[in-house]
Formats: C-alpha cells, sequence, structure tokens
C-alpha cells in the first residue's frame, strides 16, 4: 500500500478556493517555491472534496474501502513497516536557546534546523500535489481556539485532518484577512518515508511546524501533539493557560449533579477507555460523558478552571478495543472511520487482536501478508489506529462544542505501574498535586518507538509534549494553582496494580466508575478519607465495592502503601529531579522531602 502519490488532477472548481489574508498566501508561495510540487489544492473540508479526495485515495491505493454492511464510509491504510509510531528521538523544540527546550526535550538549533530541513524540503513535492489545510483547534467560538494551516503531500493526512479537526472555512473566517493575526504554519511532507530522514520540528517562537519523512499520525496530523500540545505549551506559558494531555469528561448523578474531570494518563493508558467509560449495573443513573480523549486547553474564568477539547476526533489505539472493554469506542468506530494498520478480513472487515468474537480464519495482517491464527506474527499492529469524529460517540457530552469550556472538579494523574502505587489518592493541596503530576511515571507502551514495559517518569504525561522547558512548566502549573480561588481537587489513579501471582489486582474499565465517585464524592465535601504520608486514601469501606467480584484481600492491597516500596519510589523521584539539573522548582523539591517526612513520622 502507498503512501506516497502522484498528484491528482481535480476536476474545475475544487482546490481553488484560497484564503484573502496575505501572510497564509505569501507563506503557500514560499513552500511551494522550495517543493515544487506539480500543483497547490487548497481544501476547503467539504463532502464534495472529500468524497473527491476517497475516490482518489483508493484509486492511488493509499486506502481501502471497507464493507460498507460491515463499516459503513470506513477506509484502512497501512502504512509503511518502518513508520508505525511518535519518534521521540527524532522530536526537536527549536527554541533560540537550549534553556527554553530544557532538560527533556531534544533541542536543535533553530538557524541551523530551518537550513538542514530547507535542504531536504527542496524539490520533495516534485511530480505530487501540495494540498493546504485550514482548521481549527477548539470550538469555533472559543477565545482559546487557534487557526493552524498545514501544508502536506499526503492524501491521508488531508482525509485523518478532516476527521480530527474542524477545517476549511471555518478557520479561514476566524483568520480573517489581518496579515499579523496569530496562526500556525505546519509543513509536511513525506519525503521518501526514510528513518533517517525522518525530522518533526518545533519552532515556537515562530508558531511553526516542520515534519518531515513520516506519514504515522503523531508525527504528521500537526494539529495535535505538535499544535495543540507542542507548541500549545509554549503559546499557555506565555498567554496564562494550560495546554495538557489530558481527557475531559462528565459526570453526573443519578439526583443530575454533574462535575467535570479531567485526566492526565501517558499514551496508550486507557485515556479514551476512561473518558466513555460505562458505569456497572451497579451504578444505575450515573451517566459518564466524553469532552475529549486526548488533549484539554484550560483557562482560567472566575477563578475556576475551565477546559475545551481542542480536536475534532478520536486517534485512538485499537488492539483491545471491543464490546467488553469499551462498547462506546465500538460504537464510534463502526461507521465512518479510517483505520490504519489492522487487518483485513476476506469479506472486507477489519479484525484486530482483542475484538469480539473469533479470529478470522485467514486475514491480511497490518503489513500487507496473509495471515491466519497460527502466524506466529500480530494481525494488527499493536499501536494500530481508529481515526474517528466525537460526533460519532453515543456519549459525548453536550457541552463539547461551548467556548468557554466546562467547569473542572478534579484532575486526575495516572500511570500503569505494577507496585507501588495504590488504586486512589488524593494531593493534600494544589501544590502537593504538582508534585503527584510532576512525578508520576508510567511502564512503557507501543503508542512511541522504544522498548515497552520500562517504568520512565512522564511529568502530567507530557514528557514527550511539553514543548519548553519542564521547570518552567512545573512553576507556571504552580502559579496558576494560585491564582485559582476555586481550584480542582487533583487525585493520582493506578488501574494496573499487580498481585504477587502478576495478575492485575483491579479489573479496570467499568468499574473505575467506583474510583471516579469517590473523587466526586470527595469534591462535594465526603470526609470518607484518611490521610496518609502520600495524600488522602480512601478505606476499603469508603468505596462503593458492591457487585464487585474482587476479594476484599485485593482491595486492601490495592489501597495499601509498602513501605519499602516507597523508599525505593521516593529515591526515585530525588534522581528524576536530579537528572532535570537544577531547573526544578524549590517548591516541589520541599513537597518530595515532606513525603519523605511523613513516613518517617
Ligand atoms: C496519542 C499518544 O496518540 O499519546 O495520543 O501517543
Ligand atoms: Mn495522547
Amino acid at each position: 500500500m502507498n503512501d506516497i502519490a502522484p498528484a491528482i488532477s481535480p476536476p474545475a472548481g475544487m482546490g481553488d478556493k484560497k484564503p484573502r489574508n496575505q501572510a497564509v498566501l505569501d507563506w503557500v508561495q514560499e513552500v511551494a517555491t522550495l517543493t515544487q510540487p506539480e500543483n497547490v489544492f487548497w481544501c476547503d473540508g467539504s463532502d464534495g472534496e472529500n468524497q473527491y479526495l476517497l475516490e482518489q485515495g483508493q484509486r492511488q491505493n493509499i486506502v481501502i474501502k471497507l464493507n460498507d454492511q460491515k463499516v459503513p464510509r470506513s477506509y484502512l491504510h497501512r502504512s509503511n513497516p518502518n513508520d508505525v509510531a511518535r519518534v521521540e528521538q527524532f522530536t526537536f523544540i527549536c527554541t533560540p536557546t537550549k534553556e527554553e527546550a530544557g532538560p527533556t526535550n531534544h533541542w536543535s538549533d533553530p538557524g541551523e534546523t530551518y537550513t538542514k530541513l530547507h535542504g531536504l524540503l527542496k524539490g520533495a513535492m516534485r511530480g505530487r500535489t501540495m494540498f493546504v489545510i485550514p482548521y481549527i483547534m477548539g470550538p469555533p467560538d472559543s477565545p482559546l481556539t487557534k487557526v493552524g494551516f498545514e501544508i502536506t503531500d499526503s492524501i491521508y493526512v488531508v482525509l485523518s485532518m478532516r476527521i480530527m479537526t474542524r477545517m476549511g472555512a471555518v478557520a479561514v473566517n476566524r483568520l480573517g484577512d489581518n496579515a499579523k493575526a496569530e496562526w500556525n504554519r505546519g509543513v509536511h511532507s513525506l519525503l521518501d518515508i526514510n528513518p533517517e530522514r525522518r525530522f518533526i520540528c518545533h519552532f515556537p517562537q515562530d508558531n511553526t511546524i516542520i515534519s518531515v519523512g513520516s506519514g504515522y499520525g503523531g508525527n504528521v496530523l500537526l494539529s495535535k501533539k505538535c499544535l495543540a500540545l507542542r507548541i500549545g505549551s509554549y503559546l499557555a506559558n506565555k498567554q496564562g493557560w494550560l495546554a495538557e494531555h489530558m481527557l475531559i469528561l462528565g459526570v453526573e448523578s443519578p439526583q443530575g449533579r454533574k462535575h467535570y474531570v479531567a485526566a492526565a494518563f501517558p499514551s496508550a493508558c486507557g485515556k479514551t477507555n476512561f473518558a466513555m467509560l460505562i458505569p456497572p449495573a451497579h451504578f444505575q443513573g450515573w451517566k459518564v460523558t466524553t469532552v475529549g480523549d486526548d488533549i484539554a486547553w484550560m483557562q482560567i474564568r472566575d477563578g475556576r478552571l475551565y477546559a475545551v477539547n481542542p480536536e475534532n476526533g478520536y486517534f485512538g489505539v485499537v488492539p483491545g478495543t471491543s464490546y467488553k472493554s469499551n462498547a462506546n469506542a465500538m460504537k464510534s468506530i463502526a461507521h465512518d472511520t479510517i483505520y490504519t494498520n489492522v487487518a483485513l478480513t476476506d469479506d472486507g472487515d477489519v479484525w484486530w487482536e482483542g475484538k469480539d468474537g473469533p479470529p478470522p480464519a485467514h486475514a491480511i495482517d497490518w503489513r500487507g501478508n496473509d495471515w491466519t491464527p497460527a502466524s506466529p506474527e500480530k494481525a494488527a499492529h499493536p499501536n494500530s489506529r481508529f481515526a474517528t469524529p466525537m460526533q460519532n460517540n453515543p456519549v459525548l457530552d453536550p457541552n463539547v462544542e461551548k467556548g468557554e469550556g466546562v467547569p473542572i472538579s478534579a484532575i486526575i494523574f495516572g500511570g500503569r505501574r505494577s507496585d507501588t502505587m495504590p488504586l486512589v489518592f488524593q494531593a493534600l493541596d494544589w501544590v502537593h498535586g504538582v508534585y503527584l503530576g510532576a512525578t508520576m511515571a508510567s511502564e512503557t507502551t507501543a503508542a512511541a518507538t522504544g522498548a515497552v514495559g520500562q517504568v520512565r517518569r512522564d511529568p502530567m504525561a507530557m514528557l514527550p509534549f511539553c514543548g519548553y522547558n519542564i521547570g518552567d512548566y512545573f512553576r507556571h502549573w504552580i502559579r496558576v494553582g494560585g491564582r485559582l480561588e476555586n481550584a480542582p481537587l487533583i487525585f493520582h489513579v493506578n488501574w494496573f496494580r499487580k498481585g504477587e501471582d502478576g495478575k492485575f489486582l483491579w479489573p479496570g474499565f467499568g468499574d473505575n466508575m467506583r474510583v471516579l465517585k469517590w473523587i466526586i464524592d470527595r469534591c462535594e465535601g465526603s470526609d470518607a478519607a484518611v490521610e496518609s504520608p502520600i495524600g488522602w486514601l480512601p478505606r476499603p469501606h469508603d468505596l462503593d465495592l458492591d457487585e464487585l467480584d474482587v476479594p476484599h484481600e485485593n482491595v486492601i492491597e490495592l489501597l495499601g502503601l509498602d513501605h519499602e516500596q516507597w523508599k525505593t519510589e521516593l529515591a526515585a523521584h530525588e534522581k528524576f529531579f536530579e537528572s532535570l539539573g537544577g531547573v526544578v522548582p524549590k517548591e516541589l523539591l520541599e513537597q518530595r522531602e515532606r513525603v519523605a517526612e511523613r513516613f518517617k513520622g
């Protein structure tokens, strides 16, 4: 299957809607002069355009149409096998000084990097069509919303951006014709999809992104990780708001009381599942609704934090998704979806490990090879993905388009930890909560290239996504707390703790509602908790565990503190802070000492 494709020749009246903004026109001209495309296609995001590009995509073997009876209006794309995940080692923050990028980012000099990238882009789109995608991040009438333009030579990127962002006239109109208005410039070229010429570079001071050599979503849908998180966090620090790697969900009690919660988990730790949680039968009348599954932009209003989801769709991990694990995700991806790197069945359906029902007797795997259940390889890549519009979600929150955002009652940090971390606990105050976020860690997954299963510190799940110095980022968080009269309460959760037999102690999925309920109760003033050295912990009877099929001793273990493990954990926090080379605010260093003191006392 292809990523790279020759130029298309659109019919008259298509691909010719140039915006009026002179700054955009000049920039597109500049990039065209450099990359030398056969033609320029100005996207307007319309249905007709999408249909045309889907047809061209099929003709050029970039997407395969799936069986309309099985998955209506949906397509499969297979990426180059060398290009299946984000590439953190080739992701750069190109601030004028290395200090601005800080100790957790790969930095490169902006001048040298522009020169190198321009060299790679020279003539790179010869014989190809250059698409110009106008889009906005955020609801159309939100003060937080940002305009972006992405140039790309990939039809797959255009098709995916139409799902993941609000694309077309809405962006052109919002930008208007003020040549000085703020907007993000994104340039993407597949080049020859060679890992040796793969660079994802951010120039925050110029509000510019250049991504070359990859076709994988996280590297090339420049709206998402690049703009909404890396450039977004840089702008948020300057402009006094927060751009976070967080889902946003609403939870409504049977009495109609509603809270919104934002939660940060590292990649592939179940954010989409949590954001679409289906409460167990025992929680009849409780409703969970999704505002966003990956990114939250939050601003302060009236002393409270309000969040919007800047995206328009979900780009989620497919394997493991089933009616049993996440029926709402299954319904969301049952139509109008682009799948990447899953298996294709003989009847034109998609299949992946963990899907309901038996595996197909024969399929074509994600590499395009014959596959049977006896094959040693996986049929779907572990990081295979769906891109689906949020409107497909049966539990989409009614306030998702609200420009001012939704008020956040609680912030949750969490990671994938086999030991040490209890099921849930609450920070003693905001700065302690920032410390919990700053020291959170998780076992690595397939969402990024590299070893899987190693514990790595991932502050606020932003390690790969913070577009500036992590010490300044922590300081920004502390400062934001100081401006909040009604700050969200902060919690830490861990769905992944294992017993001595190596099995998960907690069932997760819908039963996470039991933890969410305790969190909401705490937000409403419940005193069902005990103070511990690490913060407020529920006792087993503080959680609603009715009709839960988990032995009581597991619950005790899930809520327990193993002092030896915590000694190791606190030493790891110290080592992590030290590894950041003196940028960590003293408030957080003090927090670590206080936890250590509380363990002694
Ligand atoms: C994602 C990620 O794709 O975090 O959301 O990697
Ligand atoms: Mn993510």
